[in-house]
């Protein structure tokens, strides 16, 4: 099943359609600053054909688009010097917008990152080989990030895309970054308040300069106001942290692999937990990655932010959740956000994980706020189709009504279909999908059995002990191991479809007051060679102290039986016939969590340790026999 949509899309009709719209329209399209010979350019506006914004050839001429650099007056003041804070913008729109007297929408992206970044390099991480609960060792810190002056363009993204269909493109620079005035934050209200100022500014309700001291005031003139954000990763993030603020004009948002909570990207269900491919990385780490402003500002924000607020509020030693992550999880202001909001995300990206699009895709939903979601199979970043996104946009920025609202609400990427050709869902998760129980019965060393039903009998406690030398792809691989302890399904005698977040409840002991724990959902046999995601369904971490509270962890008493429930990372695919699926525990993660020196030892009571798999369909896609 594949969406007509986009199957029609691609097609060279769309082309002929929109030539020939455009030559019924010739009389007014075209204009004096293009080569073409043809009418005033005054007469040139947007085209729309099926509901999506076109290619208009009197907006296509780079040589005609207006270039301009400005700073725009935040209602903020975090770099201390007793003035507004000033963030640097650029603006590239269509040269009507001056001679025609022509007001377009924005298509805006803001970003940490347009001055340059610091060194990705893991000496200036911190280092991840040490015991859990202790205090971690010092970190080296990063070598200062060379300022630039970069104007007046600052990027050139989105800028050839959208220009030619009828809109602006702005770009801004994060406060404390590149020109713009302030400190970085890393997720502080300064962070969604910056935006917010531009979209104040691209609606006359704040003022712009020519200069970041003084100079002259700049209008927004050639503006409709309606403001488009769009990014991936960190540029995916502050859309959305502009949203929270309300703010009037942003219609319509897509982040794209956003980080919606900087907690749920440095640490899992109480415990320390890298970005997939960061080992070491944490919010002080991204601090000085992005910190690109005027020096003479450097002294100020590491004072306040990185060596205050951050160094007493991030707590590498229990990892457990308090007020200075809360202040930097978006779900908690999600109230205040109606801009329509379009989710991209992918179900193996193991940097910014896809709960973090989920957790505020659900939450929109639920309250209303035009909300859509898309979902690949690939890593980190890659945008919705443009299909989609200029529906998107058109609908809510051009304010054409082209039935979006009707449209599914999900988009699922199907494995080994093309990005470009998503499955249409009603919903994310499926909505015919069921939580399935599933209980482990004894054998884990090697491979235990994994049934629907509810083993006769006891089937008592196993061990397992922590070898952090060991990635979880070995584990998995493995016969048989006492490092991992692991269960599966009978082979599936139907492809089965897995949709939405799995759980799991697992009851454990440990030799110490402190242990990673790791779960992976994997599909069996695991096939040597191939890539990982072949093999892996999903997976998730947790630390066990923080069985009972995720702000008041305790340590374990050794020997004492907790039970621990979490959740593992939202998931939406289909387990092959004559697979198994299969749950792996084990202690620590070699590419997620920190390194003790191995032997800690966790015992598993298997009474009180299971899975709730969602499956398309429920028990019945399970319970099938073989054959
Ligand atoms: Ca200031
Ligand atoms: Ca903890």
């Amino acid at each position: 099943m594949s969406s007509p949509r986009f199957r029609t899309s691609r097609v060279p009709p769309l082309v002929l359609s929109l030539g020939a719209l455009l030559g019924q329209a010739a009389p007014a399209a075209a204009g004096g600053q293009t080569p073409q010979a043809g009418p005033p350019a005054e007469a040139a506006r947007p085209v729309f054909v099926d509901g999506q914004a076109q290619v208009v050839p009197a907006f296509e001429d780079p040589a005609s688009w207006i270039r301009h650099d400005l700073w725009v007056e935040t209602e903020f003041d975090s770099d201390g010097d007793g003035r507004p804070d000033r963030v640097h913008v650029d603006v590239t729109r269509p040269g009507q917008t001056d001679d025609g007297g022509l007001r377009v929408p924005v298509i805006y992206e803001t970003s940490p990152y347009y001055s340059g970044t610091g060194s990705p390099s893991q000496q200036f991480f911190w280092d991840i080989r040490q015991e859990v609960g202790d205090a971690p060792p010092r970190r080296n810190p990063m070598p200062s990030i060379t300022h630039q002056s970069r104007r007046p363009t600052i990027s050139s993204s989105h800028v050839g895309q959208w220009v030619p269909r009828g809109f602006a493109v702005v770009h801004s620079q994060s406060p404390g970054t590149g020109l713009s005035q302030g400190c970085p934050t890393v997720g502080g209200d300064n962070e969604s308040l910056a935006p917010k100022a531009v979209i104040d500014w691209l609606n006359g309700r704040a003022r712009a300069f020519t200069a970041p001291e003084g100079g002259e005031e700049v209008e927004a003139y050639w503006s409709t106001g309606r403001v488009g954000m769009t990014g991936t990763s960190y540029n995916g993030t502050l859309p959305i942290a502009a949203a929270t603020t309300g703010v009037e004009g942003l219609e319509a948002i897509i982040p794209i692999a956003p980080n919606t909570s900087y907690y749920h990207y440095y640490r899992s269900n109480g415990l320390v937990r890298s970005p997939g491919g960061w080992p070491g990385e944490d919010i002080d780490v991204l601090y000085d990655f992005i910190n690109s402003g005027d020096p003479a500002r450097r002294a100020y924000c590491a004072e306040t932010v990185r060596d205050g607020e951050m160094a007493a509020g991030q707590d590498r030693v229990t990892g457990d959740y308090n007020e200075f992550w809360s202040g930097r999880d978006y779900l908690n202001d999600v109230d205040g956000v109606r801009a329509a909001t379009l989710m991209a995300h992918a179900f193996n990206d193991w940097n910014v994980m896809p709960e973090h699009s989920y957790r505020i895709y659900e939450a929109l939903a639920r309250r209303g706020v035009p909300a859509q979601i898309y979902y690949h199979q690939g890593g980190h970043g890659g945008p919705p189709p443009l299909e989609l996104m200029n529906r998107w946009f058109t609908r809510y920025l051009h304010g054409v009504e082209n039935g979006v609202e009707q449209d599914p609400r999900a988009w699922i990427v199907r494995e080994g279909a093309e990005p470009s050709e998503p499955t249409p869902y009603p919903d994310y998760p499926h909505p015919e999908a069921r939580p399935v129980r599933l209980h482990p019965q004894a054998g884990g060393a090697g491979i235990g059995l994994l049934s629907t039903a509810s083993p006769s009998g006891r089937q008592g406690t196993e061990e397992l002990v922590d070898d952090v030398a060991l990635d979880g792809a070995a584990l998995a691989a493995a016969a048989t191991s006492v490092n991992r302890l692991l269960y599966a399904t009978a082979e599936l005698a139907r492809p089965v479809h897995v949709s939405g977040t799995p759980r799991v409840t697992v009851r454990l002991a440990a030799d110490r007051p402190a242990a990673n724990l790791s779960v992976w959902l994997v599909s069996l046999p695991w096939s040597d060679g191939a890539p990982i995601t072949d093999n892996l369904i999903t997976r998730g971490w947790a630390d066990p102290q923080n069985h009972s509270s995720l702000t008041e962890g305790r340590p374990l008493v050794p020997g004492e039986l907790y039970d621990v429930a979490f959740d593992l990372q939202p998931d939406d695919q289909i387990i092959p016939a004559g697979q198994r699926i299969g749950l792996m525990i084990f202690s620590s993660d070699r590419d997620f969590t920190l390194w003790p020196e191995p032997g800690t030892e966790l015992t598993i009571d298997l009474d009180g340790t299971f899975l709730e798999l969602p499956v398309v369909g429920g028990a019945a896609e399970l319970a099938r026999p073989v054959g």
